[in-house]
């Protein structure tokens, strides 16, 4: 069977766990199965930091799929110490909020080495998961610059607004100032990366990960190309909801879903997706809620199910479930 899933980072990389799970393939490293899983991965939270280029979404599903990642903070290595960071700050370079990990250095000079040398993303992606072996294949939205800025009050001049990188404000304030609007800067002259369309068209199941509708599942539908192939994909489309009872799990989902005025609410946002059949440009056919929620999203099949991703066994019981409403029996 072939699964694509579209994640972002910290949910998305947790929610492939319980696929691999559900698919019977091992949540950490590498296993032989029938099934094939393909994640197409956010890059528009990726920066430019001290010469380094950042990937977190990519990392984080690298890293937590490969057995590497910190399971409290959800981003970078376990075990990590910050004598770089504080070397950095020591020089006083900018910045200084952003958590650079001595052993993610090393994944960050591999990848700005291997760009410098004009290999694309995705052929860098490989490469660090040759090591990681993340027993997916973790596919960039595209190899082109996409970087989601979010435009604010100017901390300075209140009266004038000012654009910052999305890192910026996720990190460094919080997500605590209101964003005005939130733009996936360069989407529009963007190419979906290698692999991806086919990945599409080629699928059983295509599932939205619980991961942020605005910044994570949002960027990678902003690539042309790739609503128009999810509208017209053979397989079945379901989102898994990040909203449970009015809240977001984690992260700020409700701050960015706020900025794009749509409600924090299981039901707004799968409305926010829209009906594949009923709507000329929405793309799912399932969404998968919270027990004990009822919601209508017209045009779309909705399952609720435990939804709190609190072990790899709940969480594969996820993935069955939006399998299942997909269409495809999981044995
Ligand atoms: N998140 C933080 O809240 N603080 C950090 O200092 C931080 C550093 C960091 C470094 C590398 C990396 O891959 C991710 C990092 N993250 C940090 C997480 C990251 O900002 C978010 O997880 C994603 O961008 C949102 O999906």
């Amino acid at each position: 069977m072939k699964v694509v899933v579209v994640v972002g980072g910290v949910g998305g990389a947790r929610f492939l766990l319980g696929v691999k799970a559900a698919l019977g393939l091992p949540a950490i490293g590498p296993g032989d199965s029938a099934h094939e899983i393909t994640a197409l991965v956010n890059t528009g939270d990726d920066v430019w930091m001290h010469g380094l280029r950042i990937c977190p979404d990519l990392d984080t599903c690298m890293y937590t799929l490969g057995g590497g990642i910190d399971t409290e903070r959800g981003w970078g290595h376990q075990g990590e110490t910050w004598v770089v960071k504080d070397e950095l700050a020591a020089y006083g370079a900018e910045p200084s909020w952003f958590g650079l990990g001595d052993k993610d250095v090393a994944t960050h000079l591999i990848r700005s080495q291997m760009l410098r040398a004009d290999y694309p993303l995705s052929a860098v992606t490989e490469a660090l998961c040759d090591r990681w072996q993340p027993g997916v294949r973790l596919l960039p939205m595209s190899d082109d610059r996409v970087e989601t800025h979010v435009v604010i009050d100017d901390p300075e001049q209140p009266e004038q607004r000012k654009a910052i990188h999305f890192q910026e404000w996720w990190v460094r304030y919080r997500a605590e100032m209101p964003a005005h609007s939130i733009v996936p800067v360069g989407a529009d002259e963007a190419k979906p990366g290698p692999g991806v369309l086919e990945a599409i068209a080629e699928a059983d199941a295509v599932l939205f990960a619980p991961s942020n509708p605005v910044v994570s599942v949002g960027t990678v539908l902003a690539v042309p190309g790739v609503r128009q192939a999810l509208r017209k994909t053979e397989a079945g489309v379901v989102g898994v909801s990040p909203i449970i009872g009015g809240k977001a799990v984690r992260g700020m989902a409700d701050a960015c879903l706020t900025a794009i005025g749509v409600e924090t609410s299981a039901e707004a946002v799968g409305r926010h997706f829209g009906s594949r059949h009923t709507s000329e440009d929405g793309l799912l056919d399932g969404w998968l809620v919270a027990s004990g929620e009822s919601v209508h999203v017209p045009g779309v099949a909705v399952r609720a199910v435990p939804l709190l991703m609190t072990d790899v066994a709940a969480t594969a019981a996820m993935a069955r479930a939006a399998l299942e409403l997909s269409g495809v029996d999981v044995d």
